[in-house]
């Protein structure tokens, strides 16, 4: 045979950590996003990962898992040490919920809502006592926590809400009904927004979900989210102190914790993109055809450097909005367009993984479909990926289009 025409050996491939760091940006991390974010990643890989695919398919969040993220520190991170948070930085934050999303979609819900969604809140808008008596009970696993916006007919619209809360006395009536909340059935604690009908204003309140006329039926019908509970949450005549309602005044201070969760997930879903890139990656080196192996093969590398580029570019989009959001610029327009950008970019890089997997990618065997169809949520979840769009349009343009 002609030396000149047999090719040379492969060379190494990339490992985990070049992959996810091309552009070394880890080197702009500080010592202790890092040592967070290698904590949570050891956590991760050893006790979610190997168990994740199986949790999916059973359609089950384990009980245990509260207290163990409790345990690691992982819940209402950058929240100050005195109620329960490690005082750590939003990156850090932001960090956390791509390692946990490597793992799952749904897990990352459970941290994201309990995080950004109830503990925010609360610390942001809720009294000396409500924060008090739930943040360390929700940092440590031991209470938690769901958020109640979303109705049956009122998702990108939450302004045309038909709950209603009025005032009796020195206490609150609730009523309304809310559907696609993670958590609901699970809560012991419920962030519940409602329109006032004295003065027609949205309210919030915090609502312990043992109280009578409360109720979470959970949705069993998904293909998507399966290692997450879904609820629909009902509240009938429901009475809460008025020291339970949040200190900020309409549609405003939902959006504000809807800002705070969304900045979470331009991070997370990038954990997503790099666990189907990588095991695209193992498997497409182990799988030969037409005798090399799949690695070898011109249309397969265009797809893995698309997921490179794409990926990294979602990383570097993801850590400038991190510091951004510490130095309080992390404006609405700007979380919406590393929300829609991001979650974009992991759906593509899932369904190309499921695609260079073939048959295999359909089963749950591989991670790859699993991290698709939980990415269809999340294109939907948390402002649509078209409000987003319309969010842009409108910061663009100065005309809103909704
Ligand atoms: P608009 O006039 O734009 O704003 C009303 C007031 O809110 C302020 N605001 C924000 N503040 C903080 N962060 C944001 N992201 C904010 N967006 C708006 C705004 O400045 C204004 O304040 P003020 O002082 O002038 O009153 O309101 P709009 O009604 O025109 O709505 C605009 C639109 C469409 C962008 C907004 O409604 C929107 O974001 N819609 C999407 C809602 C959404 O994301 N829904 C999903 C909820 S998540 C959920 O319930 C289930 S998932 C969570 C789980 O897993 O359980």
């Amino acid at each position: 045979m002609d030396a000149t025409l047999s090719k040379p050996p492969a060379a190494e491939a990339m490992s985990r950590r070049e992959l996810e760091d091309f552009y070394e940006i880890d080197a702009l991390h500080t010592p202790e996003e890092r040592m967070i974010r290698d904590s949570v990643r050891e956590f991760v890989q050893s006790e979610i990962v190997p168990h994740a695919g199986e949790w999916w398919r059973e359609g089950v969040f384990p009980d245990h898992l509260p207290r163990t993220l409790g345990e690691m520190g992982m819940l209402g991170v950058a929240l100050p040490e005195e109620y329960g948070g490690a005082g750590a930085s939003y990156t850090a934050y932001g960090l956390l919920n791509r390692e946990v999303e490597y793992a799952d979609s749904g897990l990352r819900s459970f941290v994201s809502v309990q995080s950004s969604l109830v503990m925010w809140p609360i610390h942001t808008y809720g009294s000396a006592e409500l924060k008090r008596s739930w943040l360390p009970r929700l940092a440590s696993g031991e209470a938690i926590g769901c958020f109640g916006l979303t109705e049956p007919d009122a998702g990108s619209d939450p302004g045309a809400m038909t709950s209603t809360c009025k005032k009796v006395g020195d206490e609150w009536v609730l009523n309304g009904t809310k559907r696609w909340i993670t958590n609901g059935s699970i809560a012991d604690v419920a962030i519940f927004w409602a329109r006032d009908v004295d003065s027609g204003r949205v309210l919030g309140f915090v609502v312990e979900t043992d109280r009578p006329g409360f109720r979470a039926e959970d949705i069993k019908t998904k293909a998507s989210m399966r290692f997450s509970v879904t609820s629909e949450l009902i509240l009938d005549d429901v009475l809460v102190p008025d020291g339970n309602r949040l200190d900020v005044v309409g549609l405003k201070g939902a959006l504000s914790c809807l800002n705070q969760a969304r900045f979470g997930i331009a991070f997370g879903v990038l954990g997503a993109g790099y666990s189907v890139f990588e095991e695209a990656l193992r498997y497409l080196e182990d799988r030969p055809a037409f005798g090399v192996p799949l690695t070898g093969k011109q249309l397969v590398q265009s797809k893995l450097a698309d997921m490179l580029g794409d990926l990294t570019k979602g990383s570097l989009l993801a850590y400038r909005l991190g510091r951004l959001k510490e130095e309080g610029k992390d404006t609405p327009a700007r979380v919406s367009l590393a929300k829609r950008d991001n979650v974009r970019t992991a759906l593509a890089v899932a369904r190309a993984g499921r695609d260079l997997l073939g048959g295999n990618g359909v089963t749950t065997e591989y991670a790859a479909m699993r991290h698709a169809s939980n990415l269809e949520s999340v294109f939907t979840y948390e402002g649509a990926d078209h409000v987003h769009t319309l969010i842009l349009g409108r910061e663009i343009t100065g005309r809103a289009a909704f």
